[in-house]
């Protein structure tokens, strides 16, 4: 099964406008019932890489209006991209409220041939990277994030669904093919060689980035780890789940945005989270006031890291040990037969591959947000290239040992790691 997209659903398909999105909306129940009567308030706030996003506010309150567009929104209508992304988004969106209830916006409406989905309002949560950016601490994220993995990756995988539906979703997703496309090429192949697209801060960064380039072992580990992410179904993903992909208040945290969703190794979600977190951590010498200004801020975002693994193990062994209903191993083979420690080892080991793939997926997504097409605000907003530069280098060095090293570095090693290339003079980080 794919997408449904036919030739009259594309006819019928128009963008929609600040001016024409009351007129066109107006029959829509769910959206008048969160609003309220006319006239309604339109603004325009999309500033992702892909998608129109409009919130729309009226007497009764308010409600968020996502729209595909049918081409890169980043790079423009030279890049033609499917409308069937809200499809997989809807989808996607439907499964992880139910695996994770109460952690994804609640859906009031979704039209296929528009390729629109009229969702929550959510207020007053900001997208993570400008509270990253801001320095503002949120007590309840780490948790909220490990609990958000943890559910999402077990119960989407083979640990856990009945094998024909786990089988026909493998079959849905495998459709969104044109987001896959992007995350192969962007993610795993153009940071490691001149793509056309690439962009990274020159000149500072020219000899780091050439000698990257240069590194034959990484390139073969870049390879290896796409082939997991291509051929490795092993539960539904969110695909895309980076800072900008949350929206946060110091008492709640949502997961949005699940357009490149596939079935695909747990480590990749994780992997790029971690990534995102320790980005902005090196971003932070870029935004601070004065010199050691954002130090405990950039303790607290390790703390982060190091929390949002702690609820990740955790949950994950109590959902192995209270909900392994699927087709991988089975209380037949272990507490039937009284072999209870066998299935805690089983346990241990998969936690463990899980980490060594994440390892693998941090360092590479590190890698094509400082080289490749779409960068980071937390990195972008820091204007002065010199000051920018350092920070990005020193994650470039973190994603490279942890691609190269993914199948010993510890989470403790990793923290060590990321505070070592810290404290590296600037001249050498930047060699
Ligand atoms: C062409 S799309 C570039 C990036 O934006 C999205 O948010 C994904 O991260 C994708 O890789
Ligand atoms: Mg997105």
């Amino acid at each position: 099964m794919s997408a449904p997209q036919s030739p009259a659903a594309r006819d019928a398909y128009e963008p929609l406008t600040i001016d024409s999105l009351e007129i066109r909306l107006a029959a829509v129940a769910a959206l008048r019932q969160a609003v309220g009567p006319s006239p309604w308030r339109c603004r325009e706030v999309g500033d992702g890489n892909l998608n129109l996003v409009f919130i729309v506010e009226g007497a009764a309150g308010a409600a968020v209006v996502k729209q595909a567009l049918p081409y890169v929104r980043l790079v423009g209508d030279s890049w033609p991209l499917s409308l069937t992304r809200a499809f997989f988004e809807f989808n996607a969106l439907t499964r992880q409220a139910r695996r994770d209830p109460g952690r994804v916006p609640q859906i009031l409406h979704y039209d296929q041939d528009q390729a629109l989905i009229v969702m929550e309002y959510l207020q007053p949560h900001l997208i993570l990277r400008k509270h990253l950016i801001a320095g503002v601490v949120l007590p309840g994220l780490a948790k909220d994030m490990g609990l958000f993995c943890a559910r999402t990756l077990f119960r989407g995988s083979d640990l856990s669904m009945p094998t024909a539906e786990k089988k026909a979703d493998v079959a849905l997703f495998a459709g969104n093919t044109e987001l896959c496309d992007i995350t192969e090429n962007l993610v795993f192949t153009d940071p490691y060689f001149d793509a056309p697209m690439n962009r990274h801060t020159t000149p500072q960064l020219d000899g780091l980035v050439a000698s990257l380039r240069a590194d034959q072992s990484l390139k073969i580990e870049a390879q290896t780890l796409k082939s997991q992410f291509c051929n490795n179904a092993e539960t539904m993903l969110h695909g895309d789940l980076h800072t900008g992909s949350i929206m946060a208040t110091d008492s709640d945290t949502r997961v949005i945005d699940p357009e490149f969703a596939v079935y695909g190794p747990m480590g990749f979600d994780l992997g790029m989270l971690l990534a995102n977190f320790l980005m902005a951590y090196y971003a932070q010498d870029g935004h601070a006031e004065r010199p050691g200004a954002r130090d405990a801020y950039k303790a607290w975002i390790l703390e982060v890291v190091s929390e949002i693994c702690d609820v990740f193990e955790a949950e994950f062994s109590a959902l192995w040990r209270a909900e392994r209903d699927g087709i991988l191993y089975p209380d037949a083979l272990y507490a039937d037969q009284g072999h209870e420690m066998a299935s805690e080892r089983a346990l241990r080991q998969t936690i463990e591959r899980v980490w060594r793939d994440a390892m693998g997926f941090l360092g590479v997504e590190i890698h094509r947000r400082i080289l490749g097409l779409a960068h980071i605000e937390e990195y972008e907003s820091i204007e002065d290239p010199d000051r920018r530069a350092p920070c990005e280098a020193r994650g470039l060095e973190l994603g490279r040992a942890a691609v190269l090293n993914r199948r010993t570095l510890s989470l403790s090693g990793l923290l060590a790691l990321t505070r070592r290339l810290d404290d590296v003079p600037t001249e050498r980080i930047l060699k």
